[in-house]
Formats: structure tokens, sequence, C-alpha cells
């Protein structure tokens, strides 16, 4: 009962309580709102993972800006409520509704021309992902609501140089023990990669394709017996193959 009552109020009610990643930092430095950034203009999720929406979110703004960056960098993602900020003054949901725990991923794909390569048939690999701690009981998502909306990597130094999409997608699995119930927030980064990296992926995956609904990430009640996010304590498999090591 206490479950069903905190899913309900988690999103049922306040369907905007959601997120856009909207902004990238190169070491620390802001490259200013959408620059660079194919992004949803709306903060709606997505819920359905065969969608093309899952690819870099509901099409939405778009951008002539590729984004120069090393292999090695630390790359921040800024997530927001709605585009540029805050939906208000004192909005509680920025960047995202604390009820929303989930996953932060990151995927990259190999393109010609980030600024207008298509975004089908694209093959991706999984660079990060915070997921769940079992030892601190956090998740990506926390940190993100700790860092103000940011959620920071380093782009691994193996990255060959060449242009990128960088797909950021943060998972909220309030509702996710209800298939189909998850919610896909995504949008991607175009990127133009420098350094002496000569990685190439031995495997890729789709998207839409690599996730099902009745993933054991996605299909989850991440609930505990007293109603507390965490997953029980019991370790959380992030959805996707795992990140690439260099
Ligand atoms: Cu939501």
């Amino acid at each position: 009962m206490k479950f069903s009552l905190a899913s309900l109020l988690a999103c049922g009610v306040a369907v905007d309580a959601h997120t856009i990643f909207q902004k990238v930092s190169i070491n620390g430095k802001d490259s200013g709102s959408l620059t660079g950034i194919r992004a949803p203009t709306n903060n709606n999720p997505v819920l359905d993972v065969t969608s093309t929406n899952m690819i870099c979110g509901q099409p939405g703004s778009k951008s002539a800006t590729v984004l120069n960056v090393a292999a090695g960098d630390r790359i921040g993602a800024w997530w927001q409520h709605v585009i540029g900020g805050a939906q208000f003054a004192g909005d509680q949901d920025n960047p995202i509704a604390k009820s929303h725990k989930g996953p932060v991923i990151a995927y990259l794909a190999k393109v010609d021309n980030a600024a207008s390569a298509s975004l089908t048939g694209l093959k991706w690999f999984k660079v990060w992902q915070d997921g769940f701690d079992t030892s601190s009981r956090k998740w990506g998502v926390d940190a993100m609501l700790s860092n103000n909306g940011w959620t920071y990597f380093d782009l691994p130094k193996c990255i060959a140089p060449g242009q990128y999409l960088l797909r950021m997608e943060t998972i909220a699995l309030h509702s996710a023990k209800t298939s189909g119930a998850a919610q896909f927030y995504q949008a991607c980064a175009q990127i133009n990669v420098s350094g002496s990296g000569t990685f190439t992926p031995s495997s890729t995956v789709s998207f839409p394709g690599a996730y099902k609904a009745s993933d054991p990430g996605i299909l989850v009640n991440i609930y505990g017996v007293k109603g507390q996010p965490d997953n029980d304590g019991k370790p959380y498999a992030v959805p996707g193959p795992a990140p690439i090591q260099c």
C-alpha cells in the first residue's frame, strides 16, 4: 500500500516532474545552453523502449556546433527540469524530482559529421554509467541532485579521434515495477574527439533495440519493505552492455 501511494505521488500526479540534458561542460568550462546538443523541447519521458525517440529523445532543438573535446577530458552533462533551468523560482523538482531514482548513462556512436548525422542505424557503445551503489545506497540520480544537475565522467583516453554523438540517458525507476512505466530521458551532444586513441568497439548496440521492457534494470521494483527507494540494498543491473574498458 505504501508502495503504490509512493508511486502515484511520485509521477502520476506531477506529470511534468521530469528532466532534460541540455548543456555540456568540458574540463569545467561551460559550453552554453543547447550548444552542440540535440535535445527534446519538452521534458516528457520516453516510455516505449522500441521507439526511435530512445535514440536522442523526442525530436527538438538542433545545433550546428560540434564541441571539441580531447580523449580523457572531464565531461559534464547538465540536466534541468525544463530548458533553461528551473521551471519557476523555488522549483523543488529541479533538476529532477527527488522520487526519480535511477541510473545515468553515457554512450558514444561514431559518425562522419556530428551536426548532420542521421540518428538511425548508429552503432552505440557505452562509455560510462552511474547505477546504484549498494554500500551508500545512492543512485546516479542522487549524484545529479547533489551537483545541481551536473553529472560528470571522464571520456575514456582510448577513444579514437573523430566525430561522435554522445547519448546521455537518465532512467527514472520510481514506477518501474509496472511494465512500460520506467521513464527514459535522453538527449545527444555532438562532439569532435582529439587525441591518439585507437579504440574500436568489438561489439555495439542499436537504439531502439538495446533495451527490452523486461530487462531486470527496466522492469524493477526499487522499493524495500519500508517503501524506501534503495533497491532493498541489492545490486542493480544497469540496462545495456557494460561500459568499455580502456
Ligand atoms: Cu517524471
